[in-house]
């Protein structure tokens, strides 16, 4: 398959897409969002591959959705536009996502950063949803994830008042994982989603699911699907191995089954 708004490359178990529309701040138009869902459904169903990074420059992660296309939309326009759609595949996904995001990344690229599982910022990185000042509201999860994230009295401001977060208030207020040097992000983060797609193939794809249905359940309901999901393991190769390489004091050697 061949792309014409991304990159993509597979490296030590690691399937990664980069953005490519440098010129318009990788501006997420809806041909390179569908290119990079659909990356990352093959990542998603490629045995060679057990994590996958996205990423876009080190100026830009992603400048929001391209405000050139939208700008004469009708609303049955943005009903029809698959643009959300792809959102919720992204969701669907089973190895695990890692948003390697340096310089802006804002609006659309801000939510589909949160959309991803874990963010790897580089110290340049600036997180923001500015849509007020187009005249219009997040439409892609900002509202949401961005509430959940960073809690409400924050969510407001950066909603209601184009608050953009630098790379260490992001990280302090929880919204990505580490910064690290903008010169070896990309390098870090590749480094860190190895050692993911290194771990039991099985484990790693439950333990995600548990994770993410914080979001979908009431607390009881959760603790039941983890114990759930915690026994079906019971049931892999992966850890009967697992378990076996501990107690002879062996590396394991994980089979994905
Ligand atoms: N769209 C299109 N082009 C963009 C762009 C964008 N979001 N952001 C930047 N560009 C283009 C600029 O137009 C410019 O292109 P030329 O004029 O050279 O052709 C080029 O990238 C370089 O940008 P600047 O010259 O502006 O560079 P600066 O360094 O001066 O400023 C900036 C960088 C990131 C601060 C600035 O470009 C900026 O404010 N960009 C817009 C940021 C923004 O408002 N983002 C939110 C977009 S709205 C949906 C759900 C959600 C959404 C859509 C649909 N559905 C449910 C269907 C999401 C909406 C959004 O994300």
């Amino acid at each position: 398959m061949t792309y014409e708004y991304i990159l993509i490359q597979t490296e030590q178990k690691v399937g990664l897409v980069q953005f490519n529309r440098p010129r318009a701040l990788n501006a997420l138009n809806r041909e390179m969002v569908s290119e990079t869902v659909a990356a990352l459904e093959s990542f998603d169903r490629d045995p060679g591959v057990g994590c996958m990074v996205i990423t876009g420059s080190e100026r830009a992660f992603a400048a929001g959705a391209d405000i050139k296309q939208m700008a004469q939309a009708t609303p049955v326009d943005m009903l029809d536009n698959p643009f959300i759609d792809y959102w919720d595949r992204l969701r669907r996904l089973n190895k695990p996502v890692i948003a390697a995001v340096s310089g802006f990344c804002l609006g659309g690229g801000c939510e589909l950063a949160m959309a991803c599982d874990m963010i790897i910022a580089s110290e340049s990185a600036q997180f923001g949803q500015p849509e007020i000042n187009l005249g219009v509201i997040p439409g892609a999860g900002g509202t949401q994830r961005l509430t959940r994230a960073v809690g409400k009295a924050l969510a407001m401001e950066m909603v209601l008042n184009d608050r953009r977060l630098s790379a260490d208030e992001a990280a302090r207020f929880g919204l990505v994982n580490r910064v690290v040097p903008t010169e070896s992000y990309l390098a870090e983060a590749m480094k860190f989603a190895a050692q993911i797609a290194a771990r039991a193939p099985v484990a790693i794809r439950l333990a995600k699911e548990a994770i993410n249905a914080v979001y979908e359940m009431p607390l009881q309901a959760g603790l039941a699907y983890e114990r759930r999901l915690f026994y079906m393991l019971f049931a892999t190769e992966d850890q009967k191995e697992g378990m076996d390489a501990f107690v002879n004091k062996r590396p394991a050697n994980w089979q994905g089954k």
